[in-house]
């Protein structure tokens, strides 16, 4: 029997066997595993019912014991035999976990067969990007987005919070900033916008799924809507030949100062880059920000400035990466900014194709160059919200049609010629949002593909396609029953 494992685990050994899990199961913790205690009772009851005693002591026959241990770290033991036993640092024993959730098989009662899994993730970045600002989204689908992302060992979840179609975060010292430019969205969709509390729920829940908020306020293009509250801040609409043909052919309206933007064109809009005004801005939204952020990061964007004078685009981001770590953040940018000297230690997040065109595998080179790394987000295979196929309904297609195996057959490491492999943070998984409004479509854009994307992220290189598709086909059961729906592309035997 393959076992049903997403991503797949750095080594597995199984054994004959199974373990029966029953009502006399009890979760045994040691060491002070606590709080994976009450994430391993919950995982049971939503997955099989039981609801185990949580106590201390010495294990017994037919018991999950859970025990921290004190090196730190992702990676994880997980062994069954008569007892199950998961062990490692508060988020390895959460991995463990997922990993037992997958596991388990129902039949007459329910087991998990004898096995042992020795873990640990390639790469420590591993983020799903969702796209709040195009079409917003409520904290509840977040939190939907979360669970979804975490129970296949992702740890990262950017939020593109402002975009021209909507600024999405309240910040105390710009107060207009919601009031105003919050009201609409994309195809005249409702806005909204998170308040500050609002943030730190969803930095909180993220938190309990080991997960680190990444929040993206788009800097210097990506602007329109700052218009609508402060316009003395921004510069007209850009209209060039390249920006009017892009408006033909989706067929939209034209951004007009001072209205809401509700078409989906990119590159039109700039905040006054030499303008000491903005600055005061830049650094009021980013303190706001970085108050409300324990994690690490702080991404200020840099892509699709398509109107905007190469040198005045390059002095912004050296001004605006040196500021974020001034503010104690580390600066993530997309790849376009490693056109700039950007700060010591920036990481640039990779948009290009897997073959990369033009200047970007340049850009991408800089933020080594620089002590930085960079996030592998290729639009060609990484992005959910490229359409599986031409007929599917929701989707864009600009990038790449995106099936499931050239989701899955894509490899970091062969994509900028010269960056070299440590400089690799990680991957991430794009969701615009132009196409989307319900969980029920963001779930059509992320299952299948998000398992595809987890194991490039967490598993050894040297993956195998047909070993995937086998193993993703028997977690369809797992996704149903959890609620979460999605695609089931006919090329998989959802058995
Ligand atoms: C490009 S890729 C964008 C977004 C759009 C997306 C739609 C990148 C950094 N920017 O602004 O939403 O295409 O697919």
């Amino acid at each position: 029997m393959v076992l049903p494992l997403v991503p797949q685990p750095a080594s597995v050994t199984e054994s004959p066997g199974v373990l029966a899990l029953t009502g006399t199961t009890r979760i045994v913790v040691e060491n002070e595993a606590d709080a994976a205690a009450s994430v391993l009772a919950d995982m049971l009851a939503d997955r099989t019912g039981l609801r185990p005693s949580v106590v201390a002591g010495n294990a017994e026959p037919g018991d999950i014991v859970v025990r921290r241990t004190a090196r730190q770290g992702e990676d994880y033991t997980l062994r069954v035999g008569d007892t199950v036993r998961i062990e490692g640092a508060e988020a390895g024993l959460f991995y463990g976990i997922q990993t037992l959730r997958q596991l388990l098989v129902e039949d007459d009662g329910w087991t998990v067969p004898a096995v042992e899994i020795a873990d640990a993730p390639r790469y420590s970045y591993r983020g799903v990007m969702v796209d709040a600002a195009r079409t917003f989204l409520p904290v509840d689908t977040v939190k939907a987005v979360i669970d979804r992302a975490s129970s296949l060992k992702f740890n990262r979840l950017h939020l593109h919070l402002t975009d021209d179609q909507g600024w999405r975060l309240h910040i105390d010292s710009r107060p207009l900033l919601t009031e105003r430019g919050a009201t609409t969205a994309v195809f005249g969709r409702p806005g909204g916008f998170y308040t500050k509390d609002d943030f730190r729920e969803i930095v909180r829940y993220a938190a309990a799924h080991r997960m680190t908020v990444v929040p993206e306020i788009d800097l210097p293009g990506h602007t329109h809507a700052i218009g609508l509250a402060y316009p003395e801040l921004v510069e007209a609409p850009v209209m060039n030949d390249g920006l009017l043909a892009q408006a033909e052919s989706l067929g939209q309206d034209l951004p007009v100062a001072g209205e809401p933007y509700t078409g989906w064109g990119v590159g039109h809009s700039s905040v006054k880059i030499r303008d000491e005004a903005t600055w005061e801005f830049v650094r009021d939204v980013l303190t706001g920000v970085a108050e409300l952020t324990p994690g690490p990061y702080l991404h200020v964007g840099g892509d699709e400035c398509l109107g905007t004078p190469q040198d005045e685009f390059d002095a912004f981001i050296e001004r605006v990466t040196a500021l974020t770590i001034e503010l104690g953040k580390t600066p993530i940018t997309w790849h376009e900014a490693g056109s700039a000297q950007v700060a010591e230690g920036t990481i640039g997040q990779y948009w290009g194709s897997t073959a990369p065109a033009g200047t970007h595998a340049d850009e991408a080179r800089r933020f080594a160059e620089r002590g930085g790394s960079v996030i592998m987000s290729p639009s060609n295979t990484a992005y959910l919200d490229q359409k599986y196929d031409a007929d599917f309904p929701l989707g864009l297609a600009w990038a790449a049609l995106i099936d499931l195996e050239t989701a899955y057959t894509w490899e970091p490491e062969d994509i900028v010629d010269g960056l070299p492999v440590e400089a690799i943070a990680g991957v991430e998984s794009p969701l615009w949002s132009e196409t989307i409004e319900t969980l029920e479509d963001i779930d059509q854009l992320l299952f299948p593909r998000l398992a595809a994307i987890a194991e490039v992220a967490w598993s050894p290189r040297g993956r195998d396609w047909d070993a995937f598709r086998t193993r993703v086909g028997s977690l369809g059961g797992i996704w149903d029953a959890a609620g979460w729906g999605g695609h089931r592309p006919a090329e998989i035997d959802w058995s």
